[in-house]
């Protein structure tokens, strides 16, 4: 999963640490004056065995920060040192950054954003460098990645939190992999100890309801299904009819993909969403789209709202750009990522987990 971006990020890391590493040393060695009992003399940072004791060494830059006075005369920095970084010693890294990101699809208003972060993070302010500068790299890209990523959505939480049964109505485009994730999500509600009905609203492409209807068997899940070619709201209303009356928490509605600009089948959409009621409106679409899932979830949100995203096939997304950019554009969080055909392929969208995903191992 996002293999290329990792890859990518990996490099430019390298970069800004090699360039940050040169404005460190270019600025004036501190004068080591006097130590506060305990502490040692610091080794050069560069140095890979070097291992920080940090709580002797924060202890003294705690301490230099509460007597300025004292230590802005004798200046100790045991092995944390630190760096007032100008723009000047980090613009080409930005500049790779951006078009690293570019390339991998990240769309251009969030790489803009994630510049900015990193700029007001880095430039012009005192940042300490601990152990190795890498850290404060990868602190200040994760950081802007989680700015851009927003908080994301528990949908176990939210189940929790709200009025039983909670009605999940899933919608996009064709073959994005709705049908799949209805039964997926089916399953991960299950597993959290939620009873979940699936309702068959796809009543237009043929085969549609017996393929949802053999996911929710195999899962061991109630389907509510009428013929092929009823009315989808007939179908979800009988799903949520049902759910009311055998206590079951979650009903989730699987529906026939359809575009934005499709009077019919938005009319149809609209209908579903006063007679169902749904609590969320879950747009899916493929991360291996890129920009274009960008655009049509942003398209998507504007004609008839949408509460969250689900990004499926980032199994075979090298790219990442759709899983970064989605949720600021949208402005509405991404709920899951769909990472396989099997049923167990799925990942609650975690910002922090897929930060380090994308900043962590090795690609
Ligand atoms: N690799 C991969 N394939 C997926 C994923 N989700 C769905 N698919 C496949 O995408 C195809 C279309 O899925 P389907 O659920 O029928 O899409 P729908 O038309 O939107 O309902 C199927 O072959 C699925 O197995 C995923 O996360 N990863
Ligand atoms: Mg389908």
């Amino acid at each position: 999963m996002f293999d290329s971006l990792k890859k990518k990020l990996q490099n430019i890391r390298t970069k800004f640490a090699s360039n940050i590493e040169e404005a460190a040393g270019a600025e004036p060695e501190p004068q080591v004056a006097e130590l506060p009992e305990g502490a040692e003399t610091g080794e050069p940072i560069s140095t890979p065995a070097a291992q920080p004791e940090p709580s002797v060494a924060e202890e003294a830059v705690q301490e230099a920060r509460e007597k300025p006075t004292f230590f802005d005369k004798v200046k100790v920095l045991v092995r944390d040192r630190e760096v007032l970084l100008q723009e000047k010693d980090i613009e080409e890294s930005l500049f790779e950054l951006e078009m690293v990101l570019l390339e991998n699809d990240v769309a251009l208003p969030v790489t803009d954003e994630i510049i900015a972060r990193m700029r007001q993070d880095l430039v012009g302010r005192h940042r300490k460098i601990g152990a190795s500068v890498d850290d404060l790299v990868v602190s200040t890209l994760r950081s802007a990645l989680c700015g851009v990523l927003g908080e994301g959505l528990d949908l176990s939480r939210y189940i929790r939190e709200h009025e039983r049964p909670v009605k999940i109505l899933f919608t996009g485009v064709n073959g994005t992999g709705k049908t799949t994730t209805v039964a997926k999500v089916g399953q991960y509600l299950q597993k959290n100890g939620f009873s979940v009905v699936i309702g068959a609203g796809d009543t237009f492409r043929a085969g549609a309801i017996e393929q949802i209807r053999t996911h929710a068997d195999r899962l061991g899940i109630k389907t509510i299904q009428h013929q092929a070619g009823a009315d989808p709201s007939a179908v979800l209303f009988d799903a949520v009819q049902y759910a009311k009356a055998h206590d079951i928490d979650v009903v989730l509605a699987d529906t026939a993909g359809r575009f934005h600009n499709r009077a019919n089948l938005m009319n149809q959409l609209e209908k579903i969403r006063r007679v169902m009621k749904p609590d969320l409106v879950v747009y899916v679409d493929e991360a291996v789209a890129g920009n274009d899932a960008v655009i049509r979830a942003d398209e998507f949100n504007k004609a008839v709202g949408t509460d969250a995203v689900v990004l499926t096939k980032a199994d075979m997304d090298p790219k990442g750009g759709a899983a970064i950019s989605v949720a600021h554009t949208v402005g509405k969080p991404i709920l899951f990522l769909g990472t396989g055909q099997g049923y167990d392929d799925i990942m609650p969208f975690e910002p922090r987990v897929v930060v380090d995903e994308l900043l962590g191992g090795e690609a």
